[in-house]
């Protein structure tokens, strides 16, 4: 005997999956009613290890999707979509409104220590960040291993290249270099309101560099540098007091340094 599963409202026809009546007891395989209203049949996590032991798919007839059609007029599971849709606007509007703004603008989205939602989103936040720091990680180590083969020395001008520069003359010194990490951690979701180039300076040899800071932390960032002149992991400026930031700038932004200790003392 051959059964048909269904996992909510995403059938495994039985072309693609089939599966003995006596394998899925075996597996642990429970029928029940799901909340979108399907018959379905609930997937333990024995049964999904015990895939692996089953006969392969059956693919009867190869398949062409075409993934983005527009929808029918009327179609009920885009009526559902487009609610969806608002909502989640309105409370991605809420939430960024409420990190600027201690003021609660809704209960449900406002995170109150006995809020029930607290839990979760404290998790969501803290493993992002982990997820974060190991690819900026990541990155570096990257970024400084190819230093060593395109490590280029500007002539007697220090010429800043651009990004496309850098890839079509394989590599350039470290203003050159750091496009690299600057482009990628924007690409990878870092933010760009949070990723400057940076020149920095060393009073003590009269050097200086330029590097990528990610400001996790609007008041102390993160160090990314791109030979390792400056430092070899990635470490926050407030580690590496012999360096002084001098400029924070992208392509439409601009700012100047300044050291607040020195200015009011
Ligand atoms: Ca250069």
């Amino acid at each position: 005997m051959r059964v048909q599963l269904r996992m909510g409202s995403l059938r495994l026809a039985p072309k693609f999956i089939n599966l003995r009546a006596d394998s899925l007891a075996g597996m642990g395989v429970l029928a029940h009613e799901t909340r979108c209203g399907a018959k379905s049949v609930l997937l333990g996590g024995v049964l999904l290890m015990g895939l692996g032991c089953v006969s392969a798919p059956q693919v009867e007839a190869p398949v062409d999707y075409r993934y983005f059609e527009r929808p029918a007029p009327g179609e009920a599971w885009s009526r559902k979509i487009e609610r969806w849709q608002l909502r989640e606007k309105r409370d991605h509007t809420r939430s960024e409104l409420a990190a600027v703004s201690s003021a609660t603008v809704d209960s449900r989205v406002d995170a109150t220590p006995d809020s029930p939602s607290t839990e979760l989103r404290e998790k969501y936040e803290s493993f992002r960040a982990a997820q974060r720091q190991d690819l900026a990680r990541g990155l570096v180590e990257w970024i400084q291993s190819q230093a060593l083969d395109h490590y280029i020395e500007d002539g007697a001008i220090d010429h800043w290249a651009t990004f496309e520069e850098t890839l079509q003359t394989n590599g350039d010194d470290c203003d050159g270099l750091e496009l690299l990490t600057f482009h990628l951690l924007r690409d990878l979701g870092f933010g760009e309101e949070n990723i400057y180039r940076a020149v920095v300076y060393r009073r003590s040899d009269d050097q200086h560099h330029m590097v990528t800071l990610w400001f996790e932390d609007p008041s102390d960032p993160w160090v990314i540098d791109p030979t390792g002149a400056m430092t070899k992991g990635m470490r926050k400026m407030s580690e590496l007091p012999d360096w002084a930031p001098v400029k924070v700038f992208t392509e439409d932004r601009d700012y100047t340094v300044l050291n607040r200790l020195r200015i009011s003392g």
